[in-house]
């Protein structure tokens, strides 16, 4: 089993670099990411996050907000009938519309598919803690790994992270669970990128020297 996490930035540089909308630039998001999630099928990943907004996200506009959520509702619809689709993540921020319609896609979902799409919404680490921490608080006698697991916005370790949009930094998008994930850095701009650099990423990933602090054997 292995995990690939996928950062889709740059939509906001893109829809400045081609005259477009917003809107018609997440549109742009959309359209790749339903390619994307093809190739990481192909690639022989079992479960595919897309870290589609950090908590820190909501503070923008409010019609910046609803095109991102949006656009991931849209991308959702068109790919739920042949994959297991699932999110987590901070829920509380998600408005009620854009949640109640991924819980129903959730629900339609192909659950016996074998390959995972899975949102994680409203990211942050501290806030992920927290919550783990008041919802536990005086129900468990100590908290251990498995049980932090099990409550997780990402429950299993992820084996690669590819960001795109050419910024070096997690901006509050690190899973948990992922101690040892490999981390790869892409200048495509989300709606630009190609399977050609999608394979190149894969490349790199794949030819690290992974030893998960243990010395090489
Ligand atoms: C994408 O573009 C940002 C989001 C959809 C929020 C999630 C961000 C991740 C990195 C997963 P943007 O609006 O930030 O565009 P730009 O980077 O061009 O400002
Ligand atoms: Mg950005």
């Amino acid at each position: 089993m292995s995990n690939f996490m996928l950062l889709p930035d740059g939509m906001r540089r893109w829809s400045q670099q081609q005259g477009v909308s917003l809107q018609e630039s997440y549109q742009a998001m959309a359209d790749k990411i339903v390619e994307f999630t093809g190739w990481v099928r192909e690639e022989g990943f079992t479960n595919f996050y897309i870290a589609t907004n950090s908590a820190q996200n909501y503070t923008r506009p409010e019609s910046a907000v609803t095109t991102f959520l949006g656009a991931f509702n849209d991308v959702a619809r068109r790919v739920h009938g042949d994959l297991n689709f699932e999110f987590s993540g901070l829920l509380d921020l998600v408005p009620e519309t854009y949640r109640t319609e991924l819980e129903e896609l959730r629900d339609k979902s192909d659950k016996e598919s074998g390959f995972t799409l899975h949102f994680v919404l409203g990211m942050s680490l501290s806030q992920e803690i927290i919550g783990i921490f008041n919802k536990l608080n005086g129900k468990i006698p100590e908290l251990t790994e498995d049980i932090l697991a099990a409550h997780a916005y990402v429950p299993e370790p992820v084996d690669y992270v590819l960001r795109t949009g050419g910024h070096v930094r997690l901006s509050n998008f690190y899973p948990l669970m992922s101690p040892f994930a490999e981390l790869h850095f892409s200048d495509a701009l989300m709606p630009d990128i190609t399977r050609e650099e999608f394979d190149a990423a894969l490349r790199d990933l794949r030819g690290r020297d992974r030893r998960y602090g243990a010395y090489p054997v």
